[in-house]
């Protein structure tokens, strides 16, 4: 007799739900607290020094060690799981997998990682759309993004601008650099704004790749706001910028996408491998 085993599902229906209405959902405790806390310990040793990017992806990484501008103290570390085994099994965490089949409804491809320190006093990340940088056609990208530390509104959380999932992806307008460390800003439709979210580490915002968001400046005296960000695609898509590549599914093997041709909404002189998300 044959038995099916029924895959493991970890979203209700209403969670699925929600997060096709508004354009987001916080999944809480993804990641199990000693998960968090190996990610936090093994990144602080990245900025004591115990361990050090390869030099091929050391153009990321350029920390100025004595600058007072926070962020270019502590920046953001790109696609480390292309060299650190740890990122790369959350990027391929079994759960985020089975979050993200339930969301997109199709296999995920893994295109990105980064982690982010963003210390005490850093600024933030203006609001813009993910898929303006992936150029993930057709459909667009899925962002998961897990917090490391609580990640308020005063150490600078994320915020999401809800149900702009279907806004075109639209050129940017130039944000305020004393509140950004990115020139791109995405100015809400009307009668839309932007509402903070909450996480406790280990918990997770998934957001669709058109939806608007972004974050302020971390203004809390001591409280870091570390965090494990990745973006996805459908299977089912065509192409995505070459920036991301090499793809990778579930399985860790390298998969074959075309390079996005259409340069997106400033013209192809501006977005081609600006891999800002
Ligand atoms: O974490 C942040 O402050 C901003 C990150 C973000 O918006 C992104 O990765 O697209």
């Amino acid at each position: 007799m044959s038995t099916t085993v029924a895959e493991p599902q970890l979203l209700s229906r209403e969670q699925i739900a929600f997060y096709h209405r508004e354009g987001y959902l916080i999944v809480p405790q993804v990641f199990s607290p000693d998960e968090v806390q190996a990610i936090a310990n093994h990144f602080d040793g990245l900025i004591q020094g115990r361990w050090s990017i390869p030099p091929e992806y050391q153009n990321h990484w350029v920390p100025e060690t004595d600058s007072p501008d926070m962020w270019r103290r502590y920046p953001r570390v790109m696609f480390p799981h292309r060299f650190d085994a740890l990122s790369k099994r959350m990027l391929l965490h079994p759960r985020v997998h089975v979050i993200l089949r339930q969301l997109l409804n199709d296999e995920p491809i893994a295109a990105q990682s980064m982690f982010y320190f963003k210390a005490p006093g850093s600024r933030g990340q203006a609001l813009h759309q993910d898929n303006f940088y992936l150029q993930v056609e057709p459909h667009t990208c899925i962002a998961a993004w897990t917090a490391i530390d609580p990640a308020t509104k005063e150490n600078g959380g994320l915020w999401v601008v809800p149900n702009t999932q279907d806004h075109e992806i639209v050129c940017p307008e130039v944000a305020d650099e004393k509140e950004s460390a990115f020139r791109d800003f995405v100015r809400p439709p009307p009668g839309k704004k932007a509402i903070p979210t909450h996480l406790n580490p280990g918990d997770t915002l998934f957001f669709n790749g058109n939806v608007i968001h972004g974050s302020g400046p971390n203004r809390h005296p001591t409280l870091w706001r570390r965090s494990f960000i990745c973006h996805y695609f459908p299977a089912s898509a065509r192409c995505i910028n070459r920036g991301y590549f090499p793809l990778l599914n579930f399985n860790g093997d390298e998969v074959s996408y075309e390079a996005s041709t259409s340069g997106g909404p400033c013209g192809v002189e501006h977005a081609a491998l600006s891999y800002g998300a």
